[in-house]
């Protein structure tokens, strides 16, 4: 294939249309599975094409509304064109964009967060109803009408084997030596039909560098040639070099203790700039020849295997900067054999995970005295992003650490609170808790000792006070011993940063 020609399938060639011809065959009321995942692979013509159709019917006076389902994140393009011209009825899954935000917090769009890896089996169980058109990213298409994936895999699987009909996003700008280092499993079935899902190492290959699509679905085919968001990551803070100093010293701690061999066990890392931090940590670290089975390469992610801390790497996308992005492209030959992209169904799934011994490392946005942790909501009831793909690590890692600084908000928020205000991963699934200030090793605690570790070694020095004095309150006076609380109060502590007009 050469970039002369992206489109080799003859039987496609009277389906290439424009953006705006392509996205007059999306109706209102349908469905649509659109590719992306963490602003990699997404359509990037035909959202921006269809959400000026909406705003053009809604001037008009006609509601134009579509269900948007996708792997993970996107961009302005997809996400954010959409909800501007409020053209989103329903989004699943995880999410980050500002202006879809603000319309699901203000209550003007239906917004279903789910764990990542339940997204596929969901629509395959028709637990989410139908799924009407896929709009699909590629990087080409072969003679015989397999697909070459782009950069991120996410549900694409299943939206072109579920979908009525298909809309393909060819993107000339997708670097062609992507081709063969994706690995798309087709054994997946549903109960009770299943079977082991064969994989053993994190690099291994159990599936088929190609996506098959029957072409007699394919409606359209739009050629375009974009960039993916390539959003760039700060440079690691003070409070994020501290925090992945501490988790170095405790993997070191655990390798000397026999819980973990010398190169660790496969790797899971979060989104955004900690998670960043903390891989740039590792490169840095005594640890040698590791693996990552994760969900999104990032920057960090990448240097590592530039600089051959990292063996291999399974993931379901790419979320780098620019500057990344150049980097792995100017090394990609070297790069190749390195890199799995799977269905998120795969890298996501408990079995593997749990087979593996991954250790997870996930952000978090408050954690209570306990451990149970909020990964999405601020102030109980306000989104920030989704749970993404951490509760999928969380319960069936070997070992689960959640991270955060101390404290939000420039100081007036402690991210160490006496009850979470929701709850995404219970304090049966969250191991380790860190913080610029220390980290807390829950394994083998009861529910009052681990209060007592997360306030001491974590929460901000200046809140540790008050949080000691309500866990000894609620010990003294709560119905009950066990996790004691003092409900009105645990309720009431966010509230008082709500009047302060901090949020
Ligand atoms: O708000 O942007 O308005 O300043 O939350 O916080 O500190 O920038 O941290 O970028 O690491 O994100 C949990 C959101 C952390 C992320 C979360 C405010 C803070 C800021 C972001 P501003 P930071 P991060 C695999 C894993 C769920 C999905 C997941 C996330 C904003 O890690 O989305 O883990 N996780 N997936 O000011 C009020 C608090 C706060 C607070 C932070 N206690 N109260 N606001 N903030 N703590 C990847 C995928 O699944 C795709």
């Amino acid at each position: 294939m050469n970039n002369e020609s992206r489109i080799l399938c003859k039987r496609l060639q009277d389906r290439i249309m424009s953006a705006d011809q392509a996205a007059s065959l999306v109706f209102s009321g349908a469905n649509v599975g659109m590719s992306g995942f963490t602003g990699s692979g997404y359509p990037k013509a035909i959202p921006v094409a269809l959400a000026e159709r909406i705003e053009k019917a809604n001037r008009d006076g006609q509601k134009f509304k579509i269900g948007v389902w996708t792997g993970a994140s996107t961009a302005p393009e997809l996400d954010g064109a959409l909800a501007r011209a409020d053209g989103v009825e329903l989004r699943l899954p995880y999410q980050s964009d500002p202006t879809c935000r603000k319309r699901i917090n203000a209550g003007e769009m239906e917004y279903l967060d789910i764990h990542l890896s339940h997204v596929a089996q969901f629509v395959w169980f028709g637990f989410l109803g139908k799924l009407d058109i896929a709009v699909i990213e590629v990087t080409g298409i072969l003679e015989d009408g397999r697909l070459i994936p782009s950069t991120s895999i996410g549900n694409n699987k299943t939206w072109l084997e579920q979908s009525d009909k298909v809309i393909l996003e060819v993107n000339s700008f997708q670097d062609l030596r992507l081709e063969g280092m994706h690995d798309i499993y087709y054994g997946t079935n549903i109960p009770p039909h299943r079977q082991p899902i064969p994989l053993l190492r994190p690099h291994d290959r159990i599936g088929d560098p190609y996506l098959h699509c029957d072409p007699d679905k394919i409606i359209a085919v739009v050629e375009t040639h974009s960039p993916d968001r390539n959003s760039d990551f700060a440079e690691p803070d003070e409070n994020s070099r501290l925090i992945a100093g501490h988790i170095l010293e405790f993997f070191e701690h655990e390798v000397k203790k026999g819980r973990l061999p010398k190169n660790l066990l496969p790797l899971q890392s979060g989104v955004g700039n900690i998670a960043n931090a903390v891989m740039a940590g590792l490169n840095h670290g005594p640890f040698d020849n590791l693996t990552a089975y994760t969900e999104v390469l990032q920057d960090g992610m990448l240097d590592m295997i530039h600089s051959g801390k990292l063996v291999s790497a399974s993931a379901t996308a790419f979320s780098v900067s620019k500057t990344a992005l150049e980097k792995f492209y100017a090394h990609l030959d070297e790069y190749r054999d390195k890199i799995v992209l799977r269905p998120q169904e795969i890298s996501n799934h408990p079995e593997v995970i749990r087979r593996l011994g991954v250790i997870a490392m996930n952000g978090m946005i408050e954690a209570d005295i306990f451990g149970n942790l909020n990964s999405t909501h601020v102030m109980g009831s306000s989104i920030m992003n989704g749970i993404g793909g951490s509760g999928d690590f969380a319960r069936n890692a070997y070992i689960s650490i959640f991270m955060t600084p101390s404290q939000a908000k420039n100081g007036q928020i402690s991210c160490i609170v006496p009850m979470a205000s929701h709850v995404d991963h219970t304090e049966h699934d969250v191991q380790i808790i860190v913080t610029e200030q220390g980290l807390a090793d829950l394994r083998g605690l009861s529910p009052n000792q681990r209060a007592r570790v997360i306030i001491e070694n974590c929460a901000h020095p200046k809140f540790r006070p008050a949080l000691h004095d309500y866990h000894k309150r609620a010990f003294d006076s709560s119905f009950g011993k066990h996790t004691p609380h003092l409900l009105d109060e645990a309720l009431s502590w966010h509230h008082r940063y709500l009047s302060s007009g901090s949020m």
